[in-house]
């Protein structure tokens, strides 16, 4: 039957008389129908992604194109006078996930699915996702982001296990999404969820009583940690989630004629940072259940379970207090303390114990009880390896390994830049589709000056496009004749928000003294904090603070320019990294395990502002020093500046007269006039009595190089160039390349 045809059927009447919504459910119904039809990946074993994240996006154009019939589908909505970016607008974006590691988990489904993986991603169903941003007298201001409609991506199945936590039972109920590989393959996101939860305990905040976990448990992604509610909340989400895989997982293997002592043949679990750790013990105590010995039991799931570190930060890697598991899931008390045992019965090095000072050390059972431990990036694992989890790699150094990050190509381009894509596939044909080096045959282009300035002009229509986007749907006046300089991530004050913020601010005072930019530049941000994360709050306000002075200065506007878009989302990123020309990753050397925003912007022709630090470094490598902007400090001069502890913000604060002028702006008249005095003078004192990221021994760099990207910028063909080589070094940070070393090396699952 025809796309119209079909579409026509679901809708039982013209597409042309039906709503733009009407024709949404439509459309989700057939890709639905079409996803369920696909072969779904087979094999004896089969990998579980246990991620408490999965930053997943709308899926209506992306499924479209993973199902060949994207472009059919567009043709046929246009000649009925309909617009499949308008029906898009309709789909909610779920938020199930904060940042680099949901949309991580993302990718990776989609990597699985495409390359015939039998692979599975385990999750929770958030009714309220992270939580929507609004801005209000420039403060961020959480609100509940609502996404579940009653007809939904989500199916509902019949698979339903009771979970008992200290005191009471819960019955879950599994929700799958089909996740729809490029290439006719489908494999599942399985998200759990509980039948008892009650939305309506949430107002237009999002507080709610953390009290009543039946009616709670899986309200909110990451509930508010700030006390002790809420941290013990995240306990019983986590044990929730991984109590309904393990029994998954073992349900499965039991049907495929595992019978549990040869589990490792059948399973692979990959631990996705230390919220789904618990799995290791419930997966021994459900062995133990069915009548394993402990000590086997140990066996078996150390053979299943591997562990990916995502961050070296010690506030991400979790230690509970004894006391909350005991309170919360009191069965897997004897079994965590039977493995710290083992632990301490063979290992002296005390700093490696699953049990310390009343905490469990959920890395360390990880680590001890997985066979597998990698890093996202190379210089990440390196550092792991030599610095952050030294002694268990003395321990261990087999189970090390390294997994650069990467990202899927089939959203990061060829959904959201259908233009460059069309592009690329003109010049070198699309089998870069299926194999992404094969961009690197873009490099036979980088002297014909017709194929430079299609680049340049593909670029500027999507920076229009942006632009007209933040127009419809934020009120933003952006200039798109401009310089549009990109940071997009979660807020963190390692990501160094802050170091973009005083750049903006010397620019601002430069451009008052009379030295104007020949381009105007205007500068993105877009960021969510953490409800409880103060200071990242202060940050945003000082970004909505700089925005109104300067977009409002008739002297200063019509060359620099500062956006904060709000309730960033992989929506809004869709439409930001196409229209990049600056990428901005400029985290503190040794923090960011890899980014993979920075991989994004490259392969949309963006370039790098980073310092050398996570994937940065691999970028480097690829595209050759005179294709990206590298600046700061290396990260082993901040590793050893930690060691030593004399860092004193203050005293470059002293020495550098343009920084000294920038922070003092921070409670400067000006900023007091639109902002909060207890913000900015927080966030002041913070920089100049800690700045625990090392924000100002990079400043003067920072703006050296960033001045000399400015610059660069001028010579339009040379800096097409940079676009070009950029784009075409791109492929190795293809998903589908991380997904395979994934597999050749940790889980074995046959193709
Ligand atoms: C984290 C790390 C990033 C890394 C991603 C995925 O992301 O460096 O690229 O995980 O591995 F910090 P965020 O959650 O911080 O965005």
């Amino acid at each position: 039957m025809a796309i119209m045809q079909e579409i026509e059927t679901k809708l039982q009447k013209g597409i042309s008389v039906s709503t733009d919504e009407e024709v949404y459910y439509a459309l989700l119904e057939l890709v639905k129908d079409k996803a369920e039809k696909k072969v779904s990946n087979k094999g004896k074993k089969k990998l579980y992604y246990i991620s408490a994240e999965f930053l997943i996006g709308k899926l209506l154009s992306n499924n479209l194109i993973n199902l060949g019939i994207y472009d059919e589908v567009k043709e046929t909505l246009e000649k009925n006078g309909k617009s499949l970016a308008e029906i898009e607008e309709i789909e909610l974006e779920p938020s199930l996930g904060n940042g680099g590691l949901g949309r991580l988990a993302a990718c990776f489904i989609d990597s699985i699915a495409t390359l015939g993986l039998n692979g599975d991603g385990v999750g929770l169903n958030y009714h309220y996702g992270l939580f929507k941003q609004v801005f209000e007298n420039n403060l961020q201001k959480e609100t509940p982001n609502p996404w579940i409609t009653k007809e939904s991506w989500l199916t509902k199945t019949d698979i339903t296990y009771p979970v008992s936590f200290g005191g009471f039972t819960v019955q879950s109920r599994l929700y799958d999404i089909d996740v729809v590989g490029y290439n006719n393959r489908t494999t599942k996101l399985h998200l759990f969820d509980i039948e008892s939860v009650d939305e309506s305990i949430v107002g237009d905040t999002i507080d709610f009583d953390k009290d009543d976990i039946k009616k709670n448990l899986t309200l909110f992604l990451y509930p508010d940690d700030s006390d002790d509610k809420g941290r013990l909340l995240r306990v019983y989400q986590q044990y929730f989630m991984v109590s309904n895989a393990a029994r998954l997982i073992l349900a499965e293997a039991e049907a495929k004629g595992s019978n549990l002592h040869d589990l490792a043949d059948y399973a692979a679990v990959q631990i996705n940072d230390t919220h789904p750790s618990m799995v290791i013990p419930e997966l021994i105590r459900l062995l133990q259940e069915k009548g394993i010995l402990m000590d086997e039991a140990i066996e078996i799931v150390s053979k299943v379970c591997a562990y990916t570190n995502h961050t070296i930060l010690a506030e991400a890697l979790e230690k509970w207090p004894i006391s909350f598991l005991e309170k919360a899931v009191p069965q897997l008390m004897p079994i965590i303390r039977e493995l710290d045992n083992k632990v301490r019965a063979k290992v002296a090095d005390e700093s490696t114990y699953i049990i310390k000072d009343g905490l469990v050390h959920m890395a360390h059972m990880d680590i001890h009880f997985g066979y597998s431990v990698n890093g996202v990036a190379y210089l990440h694992t390196e550092i792991l390896k030599n610095t952050e989890l030294n002694n268990f790699y003395k321990l261990y150094p087999e189970k090390f390994n390294n997994k650069t990050n990467g990202i899927t190509f089939r959203r990061w381009l060829m959904s959201c830049n259908p233009e460059l894509s069309a592009y690329i596939t003109e010049l070198i044909g699309d089998g870069w589709k299926k194999d992404a080096n094969e961009l690197e045959k873009l490099g036979n282009f980088i002297n014909d000056d017709a194929v430079l300035t299609k680049l340049v002009d593909i670029k500027n229509a999507k920076k229009t496009e942006l632009a007209s986007y933040l127009k419809k749907t934020q009120n933003l006046d952006v200039p798109d004749n401009s310089i549009f300089d990109i940071q997009v991530k979660r807020l963190h004050e390692y990501k160094r928000q802050q170091l973009n913020v005083l750049y903006i601010i010397r620019k601002y005072f430069e451009i008052k003294a009379g030295k104007k930019p020949s381009t105007p530049i205007t500068c993105f941000f877009g960021a969510k904090a953490a409800p409880a994360y103060i200071i990242a709050k202060d940050i945003i306000h000082a970004i909505l603070c700089l925005q109104q002075i300067i977009n409002n200065d008739p002297e200063v506007s019509p060359y620099l320019k500062v956006f904060m878009v709000e309730n960033y989302n992989v929506t809004l990123a869709e439409k930001l990294f196409p229209a990049a020309n600056i990428s901005e990753q400029i985290s503190l050397a040794s923090k960011e395990a890899s980014g993979t925003g920075n991989m994004k912007f490259m392969l949309n022709g963006a370039i790098t502002l980073g310092t050398s630090d996570g994937a940065n470094v691999e970028i480097a490598e690829l595209v050759g020093d005179e294709n990206i902007y590298v600046f700061g400090e290396d990260s082993q001069t901040v590793i050893d500046r930690y060691e030593r502890g004399d860092y004193c913000s203050k005293d470059y604060y002293d020495k550098d007269a343009d920084l000294k002028k920038a922070v003092d702006f921070l409670v400067s008249d000006e900023m007091m006039k639109v902002g909060s005095k207890e913000n900015l003078e927080r966030l002041y004192n913070e920089l100049l009595n800690k700045d625990w990221f090392m924000t100002f021994p990079d400043f003067e760099d920072y703006c050296k190089t960033k001045e000399k990207a400015y610059a660069d910028y001028e010579d339009k063909k040379a800096w097409a160039k940079k676009m070009l080589v950029n784009i075409s070094k791109a492929g190795f940070f293809s998903s589908d390349r991380t997904i395979k070393q994934y597999n050749d090396e940790i889980w074995h699952l046959e193709a």
